[in-house]
């Protein structure tokens, strides 16, 4: 028998919901997965695309899920790939936007963590600001490699306490202050 959950984690990126787990389980909630590639809506905000896979996510699973929806933003290229970070990082990957960039390298990380169940839908918002590395450095997923958060000499990748201080723990934080106080 599966163990049931009270909140569940709807994601295709397992990576996305061990990290998850780990910064909810700090934080007193448990969290179990659902695998699964929601729907994603063309839009230019994040938090309409991470409503809308809210709702596909609660429709396709009928129980309290949470999912988030996450997009790099780098400054010298009009906040690209944003919204399109998932598409991007497919296509030309971290050695394509390497490439791209010649000097500024400014840019921000933001997660948005939307809840959902019969009632209720609403969103959280972490963004951490930090610059793209001139290479790629440390084994780690998704743009973890080229990704140097403010007040960081490494990159996501080559620290261990990424969890502590990414854009996706102070948006789960946010929720999870939200979500313990709603049983209250
Ligand atoms: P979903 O099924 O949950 O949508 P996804 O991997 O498509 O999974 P997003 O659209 O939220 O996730 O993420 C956009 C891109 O940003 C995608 O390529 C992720 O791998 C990457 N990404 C998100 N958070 C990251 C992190 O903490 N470190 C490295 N890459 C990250």
């Amino acid at each position: 028998m599966h163990k049931s959950f009270d909140l569940y984690f709807v994601s295709s990126n397992v990576h996305k919901y061990q990290e998850a787990k780990t910064i909810l389980g700090s934080l007193g909630i448990d969290l179990g997965f659902l695998k699964s590639n929601l729907g994603e809506i063309q839009s230019n905000s994040l938090r309409n695309i991470a409503m809308a896979k809210a709702r596909d996510a609660f429709s396709k699973f009928k129980r309290p899920v949470i999912i988030e929806d996450d997009g790099l933003f780098i400054d010298s290229i009009g906040g690209f790939p944003g919204p399109y970070s998932s598409y991007v990082f497919k296509t030309i990957g971290n050695r394509g936007i390497l490439d791209l960039l010649k000097n500024s390298r400014g840019a921000n990380f933001v997660s948005i963590i939307t809840y959902c169940d019969k009632t209720t839908l609403q969103s959280f918002e972490g963004k951490l600001d930090g610059k793209i590395s001139k290479t790629q450095k440390g084994k780690g997923w998704g743009y973890d490699p080229i990704f140097i958060p403010n007040n960081s000499v490494k990159t996501f990748a080559e620290m261990n306490n990424k969890n502590e201080l990414s854009h996706r723990f102070k948006a789960l934080k946010k929720f999870s202050r939200w979500y313990l106080h709603k049983w209250e």
